[in-house]
């Protein structure tokens, strides 16, 4: 009797022991970090934007509401791989050797997740990855290849590629939930990264959403025709609507009246994947739409709006899916209890045109591109409703994810500076950084933005275009947000351009940027380029 007694009394003390164990290591704040590619803040109803006030996003703008909102959130480098290598390592590409996209990321070196996987997270990614080779440091991954594709994405996965029929949003988040909901270690805390593809070019819409915004006329910019001479660098851009879309492959316009066949479609691959059925329900969808174009017989000014409309209507329907894929993870974190200690971001891999100076894409250092959207809830640590005017890069995230998790080994050579006091209230915004720098190198290569650094100030902004060009632009973004006006010639701010010269200079230093970073592109590789993306 006694025996069983004591044996009873053992199994109690255990079974505490491992409740107490598991309730102790599920207190590490959980995270769960969205990201989409290519969401440009204007394209998120929680920033105010004119177009996206047509086109809410409900879901993303509730983590706004639930906690905090950056209207200063900043990219090292816009453009995709450079980007997420830059989130993995809290290291500008110069250091993390991911300058370009087609570089490969050295998984060999220290990163976010096998940080958080050594202080005992399980850790997770679905999605981009556009880094080439595996992810490193996850339990469990599955990834799209390279860009990946709207509809039926081949996906590798435990080394098998394969293709799943449906829309890549909702399967990233389908992936997603169910490893929030089955597949993850339910005692240990998590890092989960949710990366969409949406809404990257060539802007696909699910099937469902396809006519999501035919009667919307979504506001073009004032700049879309562009009135001043960015003269200088920008000149030799491929990025501008009416001029670079592909007809076909970006804004689906069709070779005639009652056609369904696609004007100038390089890529055939992203409609020849689709399943008879998605491509006739695709086709059934945009007829009406492509017929009254052809009736209009619109040219000039009116085509080039018209392909403004088709652009944004086509951005933002994808856009949709991604809302719904947020809205229901953070329903399965309500439900859940999860919520209450997980720590809930969504960001873009960087910035994008909506038409300004009649462009789309990235790659420059001006605002719309440099800018990235970002949001963060954590109930108890961010206050609902939070404004954070500090600027911010995705150079930190790393940084402040360890911080709020305690994790107390931090590589020295980390460059992002943590910025978890803005979250919790603890740091105030004066006493953050007061510069960002930038290095963007993919030059030539589509959209043949050339190869520039620089440096932006809560005011001023200082770039340096180099390599086949050796341009300098300095803005004044209070008087001047559109930095329409290049003040580097401007006697008034000679004062300014000295003290942002230096601040530049100290800031490579800071940063360990060498005179290797400048290299040249041979001018053949240049001419050769011009050819291909024109
Ligand atoms: C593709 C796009 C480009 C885009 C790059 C980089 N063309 O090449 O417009 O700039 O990706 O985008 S596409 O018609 O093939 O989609 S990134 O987000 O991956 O850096
Ligand atoms: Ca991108």
């Amino acid at each position: 009797r006694l025996g069983i007694l004591t044996l009873i009394g053992l199994l109690t003390i255990a079974c505490n022991t491992k409740i107490n164990t598991s309730k102790k290591t599920a207190q590490k704040p959980n995270i769960v970090f969205i990201m989409a590619d290519d969401h440009a803040i204007q394209a998120i109803s929680a920033y105010g934007h004119p177009i996206s006030k047509l086109a809410n996003t409900p879901n993303i703008d509730r983590i706004a509401e639930n906690g905090a909102i950056f209207q200063n959130s900043f990219v090292t480098n816009s453009i995709c791989g450079p980007s997420r290598a830059v989130i993995l390592t809290g290291k500008h590409s110069h250091i993390n050797g991911f300058r370009q996209n087609g570089d490969h990321f050295n998984g060999s070196q220290p990163t976010l997740p096998k940080m958080l996987q050594q202080s005992g997270y399980n850790t997770a990614v679905f999605g981009k990855w556009h880094l080439h080779g595996y992810p490193e440091g996850f339990d469990h991954w599955k990834i799209i290849v390279d860009q990946g594709n709207y509809y039926n994405p081949d996906f590798i996965e435990h080394g098998d590629t394969t293709r799943i029929e449906g829309y890549a949003t909702d399967i990233i988040t389908n992936d997603a939930l169910q490893w929030l909901q089955q597949d993850r270690t339910d005692s240990l805390p998590f890092f989960l990264m949710v990366q969409h593809k949406a809404p990257h070019r060539n802007w696909m819409p699910a099937l469902r959403h396809a006519n999501l915004y035919d009667s919307i006329q979504f506001p073009l910019p004032d700049s879309y025709f562009p009135d001043f001479n960015k003269q200088w660098a920008s000149k030799e851009q491929l990025q501008t609507i009416y001029i670079d879309m592909y007809e076909g492959h970006d804004l689906k316009m069709t070779k005639s009246f009652g056609s369904t066949q696609l004007l100038n479609n390089p890529w055939t691959t992203d409609f020849d994947r689709m399943t008879p059925k998605q491509r006739d329900a695709w086709d059934a969808a945009y007829l009406d739409k492509n017929n009254d174009f052809h009736k209009a017989h619109l040219t000039g000014k009116d085509l080039a709006i018209w392909k403004g409309q088709r652009y944004l209507q086509d951005y933002m329907a994808t856009i949709a899916a991604v809302d719904e894929g947020v809205g229901k993870i953070l329903d399965y974190l309500e439900e859940s209890g999860l919520d209450k200690n997980t720590l809930v971001v969504y960001t873009s891999d960087q910035g994008f045109w909506m038409g300004e100076n009649g462009w789309f894409d990235k790659r420059f250092m001006y605002e719309e591109s440099f800018k990235t959207p970002l949001l963060m809830q954590l109930p108890g640590t961010i206050r609902p409703g939070t404004k954070i005017n500090a600027m911010v890069q995705n150079l930190d995230f790393a940084p402040t994810f360890l911080e709020l998790t305690g994790f107390s080994n931090l590589s020295k050579d980390m460059q992002g500076e943590s910025f978890f006091g803005l979250l919790n209230g603890t740091l105030n915004e004066d006493d953050y950084r007061d510069v960002v720098y930038y290095h963007y190198y993919d030059y030539p290569a589509f959209h043949m933005v050339k190869k520039h650094y620089g440096i932006r100030t809560k005011r001023y902004k200082l770039i340096h275009f180099y390599d086949d060009i050796d341009t300098w632009e300095l803005y004044d973004l209070e008087k001047d947000p559109n930095e329409k006006m290049n003040l580097i010639m401007n006697t008034d701010y000679a004062q300014v351009l000295h003290r942002m010269r230096v601040k530049l200079d100290s800031v490579q230093t800071h940063y360990k940027v060498t005179e290797t970073e400048f290299k040249k592109a041979p001018e053949d590789n240049v001419d050769k380029a011009y050819e291909q993306f024109k």
